[in-house]
């Protein structure tokens, strides 16, 4: 079932075909989405552009099915909703034929289970190869790809990715909407750690355009064989136009980005990011070192306290990245509401923190934290 385009910004720049240089100059240098062409061009995946193609290139594939882990804020029994923002660290996790999940999605459209972040398998990998553009001069280590399906109607919550890799999106089959909110706009969408209170897929069409107009977002359809890049930790929101599957390339990071990140056993901290993304703007080597010296002795000595439990850590390490941000932007403070405290984003820390699953670290080829 193909569903009519939604009226969407589409401000998002596309180029049929770019070089690598071209594109961390125009776009990686400046944090700025786009769409790229041809990323795929000559594959054997470049071929499969249909759920039909994919389901006879690779229907007995196992993927990773899960309960979208934010539908509860989306639906309207009580039970879901007392059941309130699950977290992947506590999600049932079982694994389908690909081919399974699709029948699936034809005889429950309204199913809320996905693939989300699955590792991209070996022989999806064999058909297809790693974009040249996904290999900046700068990384410090290996390149991740994961994988994901969903059926039409389903969507990724407003978030950021806590590993602060730049990622490129690939689509397979079906399209997808890309709606992309900057880091500097995060004192509007009310972070509750790396997820936003704002609940875009509850909104109608029209409502959708205002927000987004608002927070500055951009906003694009990718089409098969179409490719998205996200900067690091961008605020992303997707939604499933029509069933389809995706694969994404989350680039290696330079070195401070992934010693800081991986030190923190909960790398959720919108400041955090924040302070990244600033740091990622400084060209001057000398005051760029000098930042990053400041950030990971301070970083360091809260990380590696014992705290009485892991809510009191959780307020130290806030703190710890709220005053950083406050003492390094040019700009000085943000606005107060930005980061007021959030009972919701403590329980989200504290659940991290506590939980005893490594999996998601291990997925995000995360190093071992302090
Ligand atoms: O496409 C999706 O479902 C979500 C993509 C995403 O969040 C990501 O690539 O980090
Ligand atoms: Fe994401």
């Amino acid at each position: 079932m193909i569903s009519e385009s939604p009226k969407t910004l589409d401000n998002v720049t596309r180029v049929a075909d770019i070089n690598p240089e071209d594109f961390i100059d125009r776009f990686v240098r400046t944090q700025t989405p786009v769409v790229i062409g041809n990323t795929q061009a000559g594959t054997p995946l470049s071929r499969i552009t249909t759920a039909e193609a994919a389901t006879e290139a690779f229907g007995d594939l196992r993927i990773q099915v899960q309960q979208n882990y934010t539908s509860p804020l989306s639906r309207g029994v009580a039970a879901a909703r007392r059941q309130g923002l699950s977290q992947k660290v506590r999600n049932k996790i079982e694994e389908w034929p690909l081919a399974e999940y699709l029948d699936h999605v034809n005889k429950n459209p309204d199913t809320d289970l996905l693939c989300v972040e699955y590792h991209t398998p070996a022989a999806v990998r064999e058909l297809m190869k790693d974009p040249n553009v996904c290999g900046v001069p700068w990384a410090s280590e290996d390149l991740v790809s994961f994988m994901f399906v969903a059926n039409q109607g389903n969507y990724a919550h407003l978030h950021f990715d806590g590993d602060f890799r730049n990622v490129l999106l690939y689509q397979v089959f079906g399209r997808k909407r890309v709606v992309m909110v900057p880091v500097s706009a995060r004192d509007k969408i009310s972070p509750s750690m790396n997820f936003s209170k704002l609940l875009i897929q509850n909104m109608d069409e029209e409502e959708k355009l205002d927000l987004l107009r608002y927070l500055g977002a951009y906003d694009c359809v990718i089409n098969p064989g179409e490719a998205v890049y996200f900067p690091p930790s961008i605020w992303h929101y997707v939604e499933y136009l029509d069933t389809g599957a995706s694969i994404n390339f989350r680039f290696g990071r330079e070195e401070f980005a992934r010693k800081l990140v991986d030190a923190n056993r909960v790398p959720f901290y919108p400041d955090l990011h924040a302070l990244l993304s600033h740091l990622a703007t400084v060209t001057d080597q000398d005051v760029r070192v000098g930042l990053e010296d400041k950030i990971w002795s301070e970083a360091r000595t809260v990380l590696a306290t014992e705290y009485a439990d892991s809510a009191e850590r959780h307020r130290a390490v806030q703190e710890m990245y709220r005053a950083l941000m406050d003492s390094t932007l040019p700009d000085g403070p943000l606005s107060r509401h930005v980061d007021i405290d959030c009972p919701v984003a403590e329980q989200m820390a504290v659940e991290r923190h506590d939980s005893p699953s490594k999996l998601w670290r291990e997925e995000l080829m995360l190093g071992e934290p302090i």
